[in-house]
């Protein structure tokens, strides 16, 4: 133990988060793919969405609202489109069962989407879209969440914090990954501030009488804000009419509808996208991997990086040392069991 953090290895991230799921009536199933992503993103130190998410987990099954065993159906609705329902569930149970039928359309068609419907949803989304990369495959996703956030030149919430993330394959290389959400920070991140007491930086949030705050829990109540102004303004409202309109889901409003108060987990629906290099591309394939390829060197040969450097040299170096957890969470979570 390490001032007030715990150092655990990920095996015991894993144990940790599944122990306290199944002891709080989650079915195996659900619980392992939860505790699987969750112990992916303490690993990459993604503390937004790694073990803190168990607290919002036990508290949406506690709340009654989250079915905590229904098993993902698939439907084929065309050559090119496959509809999982989670029926109230968790989505990555659903995610992990459609994958495979979105991979198959993918490269039978060139592009195939997948809309998860009726899933409660708490994760990260790069953990997707390198799920479609590993298949070699281009992928993109984005899901809604509850209107937290004012539109640009509004002052109450209509959007979801809405993240959006893509995936391109590399050969020989890690895949390119952006995943951000539409809102200037996850939501998840302003949460673990006002659980550590500490200010938020300007241009996250205002509070409750529109005024820009840097008070966490002022923030919480108020209504968060885009990132870049009117251009996260329009990812978010693009985000909620294709991830929830166009796929008959919710939108964040509707989720925070839905919700009533609960403090559940936001419900609603899901979007992801595949296409193929082969077909897009056919005999030219490597050269279109090639374009790539200088342009990714165009960026880092200046001193840039890449998104998910970040995460990916945490891979690397949590995978030998483990990672370092704060010890109030720990505590709080041991406590759930
Ligand atoms: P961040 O702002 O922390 O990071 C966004 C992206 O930008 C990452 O890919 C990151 O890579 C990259 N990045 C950061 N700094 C740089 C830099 N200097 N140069 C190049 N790239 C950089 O993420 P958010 O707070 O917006 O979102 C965090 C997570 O929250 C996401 O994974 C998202 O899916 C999740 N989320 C989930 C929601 C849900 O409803 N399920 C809702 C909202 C968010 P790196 O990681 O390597 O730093
Ligand atoms: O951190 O904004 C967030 C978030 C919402 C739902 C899951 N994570």
């Amino acid at each position: 133990m390490t001032n007030n953090l715990i150092n655990l290895t990920l095996e015991q991230v894993f144990g940790l988060a599944l122990r306290a799921l199944l002891s709080n009536g989650m079915s195996e199933p659900h619980a392992r793919a939860i505790a699987d992503v969750i112990t992916q993103g303490q690993r990459d130190e993604c503390h937004s969405h790694g073990l803190y998410r168990v607290l919002v987990c036990v508290r949406s099954l506690r709340s009654g609202k989250v079915d905590p065993a229904a098993l993902p159906t698939v439907h084929s609705i065309s050559p090119a489109i496959v509809k999982v329902d989670a029926h109230y569930a968790y989505s990555l149970l659903a995610f992990q069962t459609g994958l495979p039928v979105l991979v198959e359309k993918a490269r039978a068609q060139g592009i195939a989407a997948m809309a998860i419907r009726n899933c409660f949803h708490f994760s990260a989304l790069w953990p997707e879209v390198e799920a479609i990369a590993r298949e070699g495959l281009v992928g993109v996703a984005m899901t809604p969440s509850h209107a937290w956030v004012a539109p640009a030149g509004g002052t109450r919430g209509v959007f979801g914090t809405n993240p959006l993330a893509f995936a391109w394959p590399r050969a020989g290389h890690q895949p390119f990954v952006f995943d951000f959400a539409t809102s200037a920070i996850a939501r998840g991140d302003i949460e673990l501030h006002a659980r550590q007491g500490k200010p938020i930086p300007d241009g996250w949030a205002i509070d409750e009488k529109g005024l820009p705050t840097n008070d966490a829990n002022a923030a919480l109540a108020g209504a968060m804000q885009t990132f870049g102004g009117h251009k996260g303004s329009a990812l978010a409202a693009m985000i909620e009419l294709l991830a929830g309109a166009l796929i008959g889901d919710l939108t964040s409003a509707d989720s925070m509808t839905f919700d009533d108060g609960a403090g559940a987990t936001p419900c609603h629906g899901e979007l992801l996208l595949a296409f193929d290099p082969k077909i897009f591309l056919g005999s030219e394939e490597q050269e279109g991997m090639q374009r790539a390829e200088r342009m990714f060197d165009a960026i880092t040969s200046q001193g840039a990086r890449l998104p998910s450097q970040r995460r990916f040299a945490a891979r690397a170096r949590t995978a030998e040392a483990g990672v370092f957890v704060d010890s109030k969470l720990v505590a709080d979570i041991k406590a759930l069991i």
